[in-house]
């Protein structure tokens, strides 16, 4: 794929298009879970940054992103020290450690809301677009790498675009995006997880690109560690569970399911993979990982639709091996995630989807992205869109965290991503609790029950008897003096026992 000659003259060295890139500048990127990011010009953004700064020069930015990115966006720049202002989704160490130290700024968005609160005004615009595509046209046709993101959003509402050309991929990803903006008060005509209803490209007005900087580099994402016990107990029970559903006439077949990412995530479709009753599978999620390829092998894919695939570098060369060799490339769809992550074609489509918290607590409620009430993790990210708009929901933890300190199950969340309202079913390695049709007492008893760590069972079990006691009403039977009694404990002594 040879550099069309009317581009040819755009032509910059990374550091050349990093000293167009002004103080202040809001930066839209591509870049969707570790996938499809920018590789080259942001590392030089970096560099000119610390050394304005090593001189004494103000130097800072926003970067807007579709959700996390890789250390190249998101390591060199909060470690440089000139990220600003950040959204709407990360799980990056530096960043994170820059934010809880209120050197960044950030805003935790819903990723379907993030784009148009963007076309909208309600945010700022980026001021400048950094995007990574395999291939483009003389006339500003872009195509992408492997993310839908917000990219489409960026590139219409930014005044500058600098595009990372990259050849990793080759034309292996060209053909599975599908890019649409929806309009207000216009539909978004999916019916089915297999439909497009948009372009294989972002078509811009070629005059706004003022650098291509010319990359060959992959996602430097990691291989993912074999699931461990807790993940392979987790998924066994949703399995038992969704079979059981089925068995009961509740479950209709083909429905698609949306899982989070990580080791658990990796787990359920690793053993529906290699289940023979499996029925064919269609995702309807927002990351693709690698597990994708378990259930493509076993011949049970109908079709993959995210806003990403986020492969590990074996991964990502399984992909390029396969994609024209066996007709990989048509079963996956790319979208923007606003579309991904929609709650109309969500709820529209009956999405089974499976997530995981940070704790729960015994009423219901999740957090799924503050320790102690205060200290960021990573962000909603997309679990909140497909939480409270999913047909069947399902939240995950191991029961305990730091080797027994931690009681992922709580009295009372110290912060509130999910409410009692928006969650249906809770799974930890002791077992699967079946909130659905249960008021709240009754949902305290299942979760203690089920999902609690048994060491943690008669402390729990003591804060609802003491609160059906002595509690102002008996609906939520929270008594506020001891709701956090957990958490400070583990403040005070290091543990929640
Ligand atoms: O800490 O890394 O120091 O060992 O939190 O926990 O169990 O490894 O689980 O990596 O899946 O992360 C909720 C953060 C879980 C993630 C969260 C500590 C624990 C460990 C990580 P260490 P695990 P995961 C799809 C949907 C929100 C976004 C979302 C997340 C570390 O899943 O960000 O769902 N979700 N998006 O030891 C203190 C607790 C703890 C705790 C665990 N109660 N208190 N620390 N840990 N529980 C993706 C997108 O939207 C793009």
């Amino acid at each position: 794929m040879a550099l069309n000659p009317a581009l040819k003259g755009k032509l910059k060295t990374a550091e050349e298009a990093a000293a167009l890139i002004n103080n202040g500048e809001i930066i839209g990127i591509s870049g969707f879970t570790g996938a499809a990011y920018p590789k080259a010009v942001t590392p030089a953004l970096a560099k000119r940054g610390e050394k304005l700064r090593a001189e004494g020069v103000d130097f800072g930015i926003s970067l807007y992103t579709g959700a996390s990115v890789g250390d190249e966006c998101d390591g060199v720049l909060a470690r440089a020290g000139i990220m600003k202002m950040r959204l709407p989704y990360q799980s990056h160490t530096d960043v994170r450690n820059s934010i809880n130290k209120g050197t960044t700024e950030y805003l935790d968005l819903h990723l379907s809301h993030s784009a148009r609160m963007i076309r909208m005004g309600f945010i700022p615009k980026p001021t400048l677009a950094i995007v990574e595509a395999c291939e483009l046209t003389a006339d500003g046709k872009i195509y992408l790498t492997g993310c839908g993101g917000n990219t489409p959003t960026y590139l219409e509402t930014a005044d500058r675009v600098i595009i990372e050309l990259n050849s990793h991929y080759g034309d292996t990803l060209i053909g599975t995006h599908d890019l649409f903006i929806p309009q207000l008060g216009g539909d978004i005509p999916i019916h089915a997880s297999t439909d497009k209803i948009g372009k294989e490209f972002v078509q811009i007005n070629p005059e706004k690109i003022v650098a291509i900087v010319e990359t060959n580099l992959a996602d430097s994402l990691k291989p993912f560690a074999a699931p461990d016990e807790d993940s392979n107990a987790i998924a066994a029970y949703i399995l038992e569970f969704l079979a059981h559903e089925r068995k009961r006439g509740r479950l209709p077949e083909g429905v698609p399911y949306q899982s989070g990412v990580g080791n658990v995530a990796n787990a359920v479709l690793g053993t529906m993979a290699r289940d023979p009753k499996q029925e064919p599978v269609s995702l309807y999620t927002e990351v693709i990982q690698d597990s994708v390829f378990d259930i493509l092998e076993a011949d049970k894919l109908v079709i993959a639709s995210g806003a990403s695939v986020s492969y590990s570098i074996a991964g990502q060369e399984k992909y390029k091996a396969n994609a024209h060799a066996k007709n990989w490339k048509s079963k996956f769809i790319l979208r923007p995630q606003e579309i991904s992550n929609n709650p109309e074609v969500i709820r529209r489509l009956g999405v089974i989807s499976m997530n995981t918290a940070l704790e729960a607590d015994i009423f219901g409620n999740v957090n799924s992205t503050h320790v102690n009430g205060s200290r960021m993790m990573n962000g909603i990210g997309g679990s909140g869109d497909f939480a409270r708009n999913c047909l069947l929901g399902f939240f995950m933890t191991p029961s305990v965290a730091k080797g027994g300190k931690i009681s992922a199950f709580v009295p009372m969340v110290s912060h509130t991503d999910h409410t009692e309202h928006d969650t249906m079913i809770f799974v930890s390695e002791q077992g699967l609790a079946d909130l659905r049709g249960l008021a709240p007492i009754k949902r305290a008893k299942l979760i203690i029950e089920k999902c609690a760590h048994p060491t943690y069972r008669p402390l729990l079990q003591e804060y609802l008897d003491y609160g059906i006691k002595h509690s102002l009403a008996l609906h939520t039977p929270h008594t506020l003096e001891k709701a956090f009694d957990f958490h400070k404990r583990l403040i005070e002594t290091g543990s929640m026992v």
